[in-house]
């Protein structure tokens, strides 16, 4: 306990690499997570601020450098700085590339010796709206052979309301009422993607630690606490558990000195803080 009430003295940031193709609901995570509708602000490797138009403008002929700077920058939210996140965003079906920045961008930050600049969590959205190819080539790729260490992969399967209208729509067409329907298209969802699509990532040989289905059309507020509870049980130590905790709260050091007072198991802390 000791160590970690000293960790979250010494650091202030949980630090998390967001990645999947482009629309697969990476902002909305975040933001979910961090409370707010707006943009985040974006920070080069110096912590000077990026404005988003200088990325835009960026000529094509360096693109490729792009990938590579991009996956640098850190994303902060003002609801919550507490949280660091990194965006590889133009994960695209085939592109090996964006598979070996990820891929180095995971290696150097594993391996990072500063807990403040180690990469903790890896969020992976894969949009499950389009049916033919909900999980690529390249996303399987990525659970083929990527080995990432200590850090956890959380699997996160967005827009899986549109997997439930889908179900809904084979139900009525089966005969039942439309609130029978509705009651039972997350259940046949659910059943159908463990079927048909979510082996083929398990049975990977570096398969993510946890998987959520995410259905944020349904509630923002729906995404926040289950996202921290399956990142918290991946995570390897009670240290880190309790400094995800408490980024996700601000002002808890308080809350926290009064529980060590008290002599409460950590896991109890983390329970209540999450
Ligand atoms: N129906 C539904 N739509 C969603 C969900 N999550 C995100 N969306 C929508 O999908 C679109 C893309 O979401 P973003 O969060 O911007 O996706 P992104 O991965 O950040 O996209 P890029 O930054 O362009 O790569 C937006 O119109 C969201 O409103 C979801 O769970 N269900
Ligand atoms: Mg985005």
């Amino acid at each position: 306990m000791e160590e970690a009430i000293q960790l979250r003295s010494k650091y202030q940031h949980f630090r998390v690499l967001i990645m999947g193709k482009a629309n697969a609901g990476k902002t909305t995570i975040l933001q979910a997570v961090c409370g707010t509708s707006e943009a985040p602000q974006v920070y080069n490797q110096q912590g000077r601020r990026v404005w988003p138009k200088t990325t835009l403008i960026a000529p094509s002929n360096v693109r490729s450098q792009r990938g590579i700077h991009d996956i640098e920058h850190e994303l902060r939210f003002r609801s919550n700085p507490g949280f660091v996140f990194h965006d590889s965003r133009g994960f695209e079906a085939g592109s090996k590339e964006e598979l070996e920045t990820a891929r180095a961008f995971i290696n150097s930050r594993a391996a990072e010796r500063s807990v403040d600049k180690q990469l903790h969590a890896i969020w992976f959205c894969l949009p499950t709206d389009h049916d033919a190819r909900m999980i690529t080539a390249a996303e399987l790729d990525f659970f083929k052979r990527c080995d990432t260490g200590k850090v956890p992969v959380i699997a996160l399967f967005t827009k899986f309301d549109s997997l439930d209208g889908q179900a809904y729509h084979e139900l009525r067409r089966e005969g039942f009422g439309h609130s029978e329907a509705q009651n039972g298209a997350p259940r046949r969802a659910n059943k159908q993607f463990e079927c048909v699509h979510l082996h083929r990532i398990l049975e990977q040989r570096y398969p993510p630690k946890k998987e959520l289905r995410i259905r944020s059309k349904l509630s923002p507020q729906s995404i926040k606490a289950p996202l921290a509870h399956k990142t918290s049980d991946a995570l390897d130590t009670d240290a880190l558990k309790l400094l995800l905790a408490t980024v996700q709260n601000n002002n808890v050091e308080l809350c926290i000195a009064n529980f060590v007072n008290r002599q409460v198991p950590t896991s109890l802390i983390i329970a209540l803080l999450l």
